[in-house]
């Protein structure tokens, strides 16, 4: 019988895009270049302590002249891909979109009147890229009770605080997400513990289950939201980094791979994994029956580095001659 998955068991491989306020920060901060934690570009903000107010005048940084949604959509689909996953909100707690949800968003910060995520959802309709969205629920930087891995903070913060982060921006935004720009594919999540083990309750995150199956039913969700596997809950697995450590597969699974070793851009990075390397990634998932969720990090011009499109040109070559269609 016909399920909602049947697109993404087929698809098995996709664009992953991180692209926020950080990729203008490009990996160092006022000459700084912190080396601990994971050492994502992405987690600039956190890494390097810097303030809310002095992190969002990075948005003066973005060169609109240059940004077009629709070259990434262009590029994914030259690669062979069949979705692509858009951060609208990263761990930073930056909106991307022109959100209603507070002032902390990227068309606000920057001064510009684009909404990118509206340029990409319409990009992705005229070439028929099936479009996705990383929300960070869990950890968000910006707001005063929301998580942030800090332990003096996430000791103050009290489940009645947390829940009003929740309510009054979590889900007031992703009901804009779901409500503003056409059919969404796919809601992607980031929480890669159990919800037992955070703050969150189970019906918290089950009223973003609820939101989701009523606004757009034949949304897909990931199974970093939190909760249990239940098929009412996850529709496809996320995986860790390694595909063969013991978790329980029991539904269709993507793992997410980033070309470099940063998801954001970074102007430091040395990590770029080889054409091969991505190539094994892909292969070996697929033979498992599950796929590959490759990530870019464009820079805040909206250019993808040249190692992205080298890499993702030669694996579009070979998928255009070989792959099945
Ligand atoms: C998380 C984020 O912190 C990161 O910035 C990026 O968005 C990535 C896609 O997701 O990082 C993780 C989370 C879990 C694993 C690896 C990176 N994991 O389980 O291997």
């Amino acid at each position: 019988t016909a399920s909602r998955t049947d697109w993404f068991e087929e698809a098995r491989f996709g664009m992953f895009i991180h692209w926020g306020l950080y990729s203008a920060a490009e990996g160092i901060w006022k000459g700084e270049n912190l080396r601990y934690l994971n050492n994502y570009a992405e987690w600039i903000r956190y890494r390097n302590r810097i303030s809310k107010e002095e992190y969002g005048e990075l948005a003066q940084r973005f060169d609109w002249q240059q940004i077009h949604p629709e070259e990434w959509v262009i590029q994914a689909k030259k690669a062979g891909m069949k979705y692509l996953i858009m951060t609208s909100k990263h761990h930073d707690g930056v909106a991307i979109w022109d959100t209603k949800v507070g002032n902390y968003s990227l068309p606000k910060l920057s001064g510009s009147n684009r909404d990118v995520i509206k340029e990409l959802a319409e990009a992705c309709r005229k070439h028929g890229m099936k479009l996705g969205f990383y929300y960070s629920h869990w950890i968000d930087w910006e707001h005063p009770y929301a998580w942030d891995h800090n332990i003096e903070l996430t000791k103050s913060v009290t489940p009645q605080q947390f829940n009003t982060y929740w309510q009054e921006k979590a889900i007031p935004q992703l009901r804009e997400l779901l409500t503003n720009y056409g059919d969404i594919a796919i809601m992607w999540f980031d929480m890669w513990i159990p919800y037992e083990q955070t703050i969150f309750k189970r019906e918290q995150l089950e009223q973003a289950v609820q939101l989701i199956r009523e606004l757009q039913p034949n949304c897909l969700i990931n199974s970093r939201l939190g909760l249990p596997t239940d098929a009412e809950f996850v529709d496809f697995q996320t995986l860790g980094d390694n595909v063969f450590a013991n978790e329980y597969i029991a539904h269709p699974w993507e793992t997410p791979g980033t070309i470099a070793h940063s998801w954001g851009y970074s102007g430091y990075e040395k990590e770029w994994k080889s054409t091969s390397q991505i190539f094994e990634s892909l292969i070996s998932n697929v033979s498992l029956n599950g796929g590959l969720t490759l990530n870019i990090g464009p820079r805040a011009n909206g250019q993808i580095p040249y190692e992205s499109i080298s890499r993702l040109n030669d694996i579009g070559q070979w998928l255009n001659k070989y792959g099945e269609a």
